[in-house]
């Protein structure tokens, strides 16, 4: 086992909708959405903790919201501006320890093992950091701490808005013993349903399962899953990792059966992507595709190859094997989208160009 680690996970609390209420006073302490147009298929992006109070949350569609609240304030997102309170609040983590992996525009892990001997002094410069980032951007963000990075993230999520949570080595076992599955790093709701029916509802059924076993229901995934519910998690905090993906979707006007369609839509999205990737100067081996049906249910379908993918092209020759993992031209799509992960710096600075007959 590695030596104790002190690791810290910050997130800001509703962090579009706390920077317009920032930015506006106008728009403080009031159910407040930033998000697409409530008239149209605009969805949720971000929402104020009072706007919570009526059920409102991220990914819902704007309409909905506006159904459960109709006094609340709709304005849209303003990317800029949330990535420039991001590289602010970036910098007071980077400040506190040269050891910090940024998550997404809103969080990150730092570990903070060196300089830090107990995790009550972990624990004080969680608690610095937040009040530096209330005071000089602003804004509350709430934080947790823990020696693991699995425990600390969930810690940040427990007293949120504004709040701190500690997760000692002691109390590990039994927090994890009764945490709802789902709330599992890397249990989304396809293995939340199959951890279901083999009875495995909370951390404490996950217990009664062998290694092998466990694999042999999940694969490589199972060995995660034997080990965190257990408190084992020796993920170092990587600092210094850029981007993690680069992704674009698109939202229909009216949803889309035809696989044609479909089909077009998506050479688009590659060959967005694609240009990204190239000017990024990236590519990735893993691509995700996203599709949102009709009624808001969402699939993504994954390959992870063994050569990085650098151009459209590249992308497009993966898309009918992925697409015939969902029910794309058998059931009404609203979104479709596409993701390239697990990035590097090399790409290939002359792809093979192919004469592709797409699809
Ligand atoms: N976001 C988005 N679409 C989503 C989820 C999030 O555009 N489906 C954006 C808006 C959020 C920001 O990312 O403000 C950060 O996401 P979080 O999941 O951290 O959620 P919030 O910061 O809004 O709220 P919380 O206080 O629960 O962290
Ligand atoms: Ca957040
Ligand atoms: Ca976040």
């Amino acid at each position: 086992m590695i030596e104790q680690r002190h690791i810290l996970h910050v997130d800001m609390d509703a962090f579009f909708a706390a920077v317009e209420q920032m930015d506006n006073p106008k728009l403080g302490g009031r159910p407040l959405i930033v998000g697409g147009n409530p008239e149209g298929r605009g969805v949720v992006a971000a929402c104020s903790y009072e706007a919570r109070k009526f059920g409102i949350h991220s990914a819902m569609s704007a309409a909905k919201a506006m159904k459960h609240c109709p006094h609340a304030l709709f304005v849209r997102p303003r990317k800029e501006r949330y990535r420039e309170v991001s590289m602010q609040i970036m910098e007071i983590f980077s400040s506190c320890s040269p050891v910090i992996e940024p998550l997404s525009v809103d969080e990150a892990f730092l570990d903070i093992t060196e300089n830090h001997n107990t995790i009550n002094e972990a624990a004080d410069t969680a608690e610095h950091i937040r009040n530096r980032v209330f005071n000089e951007v602003g804004l509350t963000c709430s934080a947790g701490v823990s020696y693991n990075k699995f425990l600390a993230k969930v810690a940040s999520d427990i007293n949120k808005p504004n709040g701190l949570t500690i997760i000692t080595r002691e109390q590990a076992p039994e927090f994890l013993a009764s945490m709802a599955i789902g709330r599992f790093y890397g249990v989304g709701k396809v293995t939340e349903k199959k951890m279901h029916t083999l009875g495995i509802r909370i951390g404490h059924d996950l217990l009664r399962f062998e290694k092998v076993e466990l694999i042999r229901f999940f694969g490589k995934a199972g060995a995660f899953f034997y080990d965190i519910v257990r408190g084992i998690d020796d993920r170092p905090v990587k600092p210094g990792r850029g981007r993690k993906s680069i992704g674009t979707e698109t939202t229909f006007q009216t949803d889309i059966l035809d696989l044609v369609q479909i089909q077009e839509v998506i050479q688009n999205l590659a060959v967005k992507v694609g240009h990204s990737l190239q000017k990024k100067d990236s590519s990735g081996t893993t691509l995700t595709l996203k599709v949102r049906y009709h009624d808001f249910s969402t699939v993504t379908r994954s390959i992870t190859l063994p050569v990085p993918l650098a151009t459209a092209e590249e992308i497009i020759q993966h898309i009918p094997q992925l697409l015939r993992a969902t029910d794309a031209g058998k059931i009404k799509i609203r979104l479709l989208g596409i993701t390239v992960s697990n990035l590097s710096k090399q790409s290939k600075k002359t792809p093979v160009q192919m004469a592709l007959p797409f699809f």
